[in-house]
């Protein structure tokens, strides 16, 4: 590889949910999610904003793709919403839902835009949620592997690369820990007892693909937070190895090597909420691991770590996050840290040895329309040092797969509306219009794109 190109065939792409970006919540015979229901409970969004229409992709998916074709993406990442197929989580497939995503996938195709398919971004039907719990119980996996095995048969071979599950680690802990996603409980016990069940999810999804012989990758995307310690204090030291034992690997390893760290093991038995793990789920999980080609991130910020206040409950027994004074902050208090990514793309190397797909990374910025458009050079500089990172990344021996910002359109974010913008492609919430007009991080990272990289590490800036 030369020194200032990406690889052959590196998936430079975007990313969107189907909750944030499609709109059409009640379309063509879609069923009620959870977060269509969850919206519509006061005081749960920020000023009650919702998902209801969003972007309105579903209607406009044809000018959307022809914006993706003009910026060059070679990938776009979409997620499947499952109630537009399973209305009720199970049963009769419906034919409108299935159309939906055979056409969004064709019109990709033609334009030789790869297609990257989640099969959940959250999205759980409402149904399932009511049944029996939704993640809290393993009758999801049967369900799930129906959902999936839908998928794979309907936009198999079109489709390349498979990300079965969107940050486990974040819906399992908003929604089960800290009550902020739904169903909105708070209970370490049961946070760690659904992620232990996305996992098996995972595993079997994984282990399905590759028995009934589909063709191309599989994975999951995991929300990774790098960290540092707050000083050579060997208690803060400490403090970052619980962190890790209790964060990052935890939520990794049982993806990846089909084993929990023993260090988080300890102490989530020590605060008598480690998750039930079967002699089944061991042999599951470890065939899973085996079997997933790559490891899925969404990478937006760092985290630095100090030893815990004695007295204190939760996770903050174990350390404390503390503000990072070399690194600047996002106006919602995100770590703007390149060389974090960097440095944590060397750790899932030296720690898994399996490619990477950046499945996600980007900046939330409170964006103006100006007369002659969105001038938002703080997401152009934000891109290219994450992007140079990347490279770096790829010289010290990672094997990436490719880079999806989030996101191409501006959308729905699950917790700060529609102020909260990541996107290249403005769209017109204020007016409701929701007319589309290309930033100027749209028309640079086109550049990036033509020249695979290289304008990007060659140019200005940092
Ligand atoms: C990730 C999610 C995305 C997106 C992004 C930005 O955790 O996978 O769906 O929302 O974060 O987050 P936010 O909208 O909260 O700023």
């Amino acid at each position: 590889m030369s020194k200032t190109a990406f690889p052959p065939g590196f998936l430079w792409g975007s990313a969107s949910a189907a909750y944030q970006v499609e709109g059409a919540y009640q379309a063509d015979g879609k069923g009620p999610s959870i977060w269509d229901l969850w919206v519509q409970i006061p005081g749960k969004t920020y000023n009650g904003t919702n998902g209801n229409i969003a972007a309105d992709h579903y209607h406009r998916y044809r000018e959307d793709v022809q914006l993706m074709k003009e910026a060059g993406l070679k990938a776009y990442r979409f997620s499947v919403a499952w109630t537009r197929l399973f209305p009720r989580g199970r049963g009769e497939v419906n034919p409108a839902g299935l159309e939906f995503y055979t056409n969004l996938i064709r019109l990709l195709k033609e334009n030789d835009i790869e297609p990257v398919v989640t099969l959940y971004h959250w999205d759980l039907p409402q149904a399932l949620q009511d049944e029996y719990g939704g993640w809290e119980s393993r009758r999801i996996i049967d369900d799930f592997l129906a959902f999936a095995r839908t998928c794979f048969d309907a936009f198999s071979p079109q489709v390349q690369y498979w990300i079965v599950l969107n940050e486990p680690n974040i819906f399992t802990q908003l929604g089960y820990l800290e009550a902020l996603h739904p169903p909105g409980k708070s209970d370490l016990r049961a946070f760690l007892q659904t992620y232990h069940h996305t996992a098996l999810v995972h595993a079997a999804v994984v282990k399905m693909f590759k028995d009934n012989g589909y063709p191309g990758r599989i994975g999951s995307s995991i929300a990774f937070t790098p960290a540092y310690a707050a000083s050579e204090d060997p208690r803060d030291l400490r403090a970052l190895e619980l962190y890790y034992a209790t964060g990052p690997w935890w939520f990794m390893d049982i993806y990846h090597r089909g084993t929990y760290p023993n260090l988080g093991q300890l102490l989530y038995s020590q605060a008598q909420a480690a998750p039930e793990v079967t002699e089944e789920d061991r042999e599951l999980l470890t065939q899973g691991a085996g079997l997933t080609d790559f490891i899925g991130i969404n990478y937006y910020q760092t985290a630095m770590v100090a030893r815990a206040d004695s007295s204190a409950q939760g996770q903050q027994r174990w350390y404390r996050t503390v503000p990072n004074p070399n690194v600047r902050y996002t106006d919602w208090n995100w770590a703007i840290d390149p060389d974090g990514l960097r440095y944590g793309l060397v750790q899932l190397h030296q720690r898994y040895q399996l490619p990477v797909l950046i499945s996600e990374n980007g900046l939330g910025a409170y964006d103006k329309l100006e007369a002659d458009g969105v001038h938002d050079d703080y997401r152009i500089d934000f891109l290219r040092r994450h992007i140079r990172a990347c490279h770096q990344a790829i010289t010290q021996g990672v094997q990436l797969l490719g880079y999806c910002t989030w996101s191409f359109t501006d959308l729905f974010s699950w917790l700060n509306g529609y102020d909260k913008r990541y996107g290249l492609v403005h769209v017109d919430f204020e007016s409701g219009s929701l007319q589309r007009s290309k930033k100027d991080s749209f028309y640079w990272y086109r550049q990036v794109i033509a020249s695979n990289g290289a304008n990007c590490l060659n140019g200005g800036g940092e």
